[in-house]
């Protein structure tokens, strides 16, 4: 039977343009992405994923894994050593499946957990009640600490964790977020679940490249488990993954496979490797360092442009707004479309006892690890800053947009991840970040 050629696919293919030509046209702000390097990429779209591989190397349940075991094994020793880990498990298709295992590997259905609550800057598998993780065990939620004028406010409420640490007797403690500009300290958590006979488990999903880089203490070592994604502030493929010592590394393990899947993504798991290569040479370090003060000069720009920031600024790559004090009729949802249409791509985010839902929302989460991939630096981000307040000061005007889409798109010209298109509108560069 005669195969079509990709090229073929019209309709695919007219997607796939019109998706790299909106990445390299518009801002990406959003603080879980990031470009992947053309090397991750290639590792992502080859051959691997045409091969079944259940079970670990050197003990799958298929025929003709012997190049896949060499993959996934120096996967595996890459993480470990650029993060100190014992043993490594990358199977885990996303962050959600590698939590959900990690709760499989250390606890039983209906044990207590403390975590974060979702409008505090949790997340969905930290026990919503939507999720399958709030109805498998019996979750009680801990938050930050009330806003202050000064800012010294919205920090994780260690208080209010031991407290209830003493009250709940929890089997595990969840250290973690999603929407949360502070450096996550692990050694006061692992105190408090000492002090209880609790496991302490570190979901890493947006930290992870910071970790990786230097500039955020690792969890290694201090909690028992440790998840991430790799996708985020760690510039690899899209996916999940679990550290532990070599005393859970069975337990890990088996909760991945079988416990919860089936056949690994093995192209993904080498694209996997190729980001924790980029990971260990030392310009990564730079990129790390470099979020960070993207994210500080976000931060100050949008605060001259009249923005409550929530905890006062960030220490991370995040950055959290409240747009109620800007204006108190814009709604997260609002300001989200309207950004959007101006060409930067952001999300809307819940605060801390947010009075709308989490499909309205008051807050804005904004993100630097992108773009600071694509070259773009402090003054980029002040430049951003102004483009944000003019956009939301006049939320609904199509001129104001239009002028802002042009110095979008002038920006992106100068900082887009993947080159400029060819000829035939064909972008192939690689992001100018010096670890790219
Ligand atoms: N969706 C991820 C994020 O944006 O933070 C978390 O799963």
């Amino acid at each position: 039977m005669r195969r079509a050629a990709a090229s073929e696919d019209v309709e695919i293919e007219r997607l796939l343009k019109e998706e790299i030509e909106r990445q390299c046209t518009t801002i990406q702000l959003i603080a879980s992405e990031n470009f992947t390097s053309p090397a991750v990429l290639r590792a992502t779209a080859s051959v691997l994923t045409n091969k079944y591989a259940e079970g670990y190397p050197g003990r799958r349940y298929y025929g003709g894994n012997a190049v896949v075991d060499q993959v996934e094994e120096l996967a595996r020793e890459r993480a470990k050593a650029l993060f100190h880990a014992e043993h490594a498990n990358l199977q885990p298709h996303a962050g959600a499946s590698a939590n959900l295992a990690a709760y499989m590997a250390l606890i039983q259905p209906g044990d207590t957990v403390l975590a974060m609550r979702l409008d505090q800057g949790g997340h969905l598998t930290h026990g919503s009640p939507v999720s399958i993780t709030g109805q498998t065990y019996r979750f009680v939620a801990y938050g930050v600490t009330p806003a202050t004028q000064d800012g010294s406010g919205e920090r994780i409420d260690l208080d209010q964790l031991r407290d209830l640490a003493k009250k709940e007797r929890p089997q595990l403690i969840v250290a973690g977020t999603t929407a949360y500009s502070r450096i996550i300290d692990p050694v006061p958590y692992r105190e408090i679940a000492d002090e209880v006979g609790a496991k302490f488990m570190f979901d890493a999903a947006h930290p992870a490249g910071l970790i990786a880089g230097g500039v955020h203490p690792s969890p290694v070592g201090i909690a028992d488990v440790v998840t991430f994604t790799t996708h985020k502030t760690l510039r690899g493929p899209r996916g999940g993954a679990i550290l532990c010592g070599t005393d859970l590394a069975r337990s890990v393990d088996s909760a991945v496979f079988p416990g919860l899947q089936g056949g690994p993504l093995e192209h993904v798991i080498a694209a996997k490797a190729v980001a924790f290569f980029e990971a260990s040479q030392p310009e990564f370090a730079d990129y790390a360092a470099q979020v960070v003060l993207n994210a500080k000069a976000l931060a100050a720009g949008l605060a001259d442009q009249g923005f409550r920031l929530l905890s006062g600024g960030t220490e991370n790559h995040q950055v959290l707004v409240d747009l109620r004090s800007f204006d108190p009729d814009l709604t997260g949802k609002q300001a989200q479309e309207s950004l959007d249409r101006a060409g930067i791509t952001c999300n809307r985010n819940q605060i801390p006892d947010d009075p709308r839902s989490p499909f309205v929302t008051s807050g804005l989460r904004l993100g630097t690890p992108a773009e600071t991939t694509a070259g773009m630096g402090e003054a980029e981000m002040a430049e951003i800053a102004r483009l944000i307040g003019t956009v939301l000061r006049s939320p609904e005007d199509d001129k104001v947009r239009a002028e802002v889409r042009a110095e979008v798109r002038d920006l992106c010209g100068r900082f887009s991840p993947y080159g400029a298109p060819d000829a035939t509108g064909n972008y192939s560069g690689a992001p100018r970040c010096p670890a790219g």
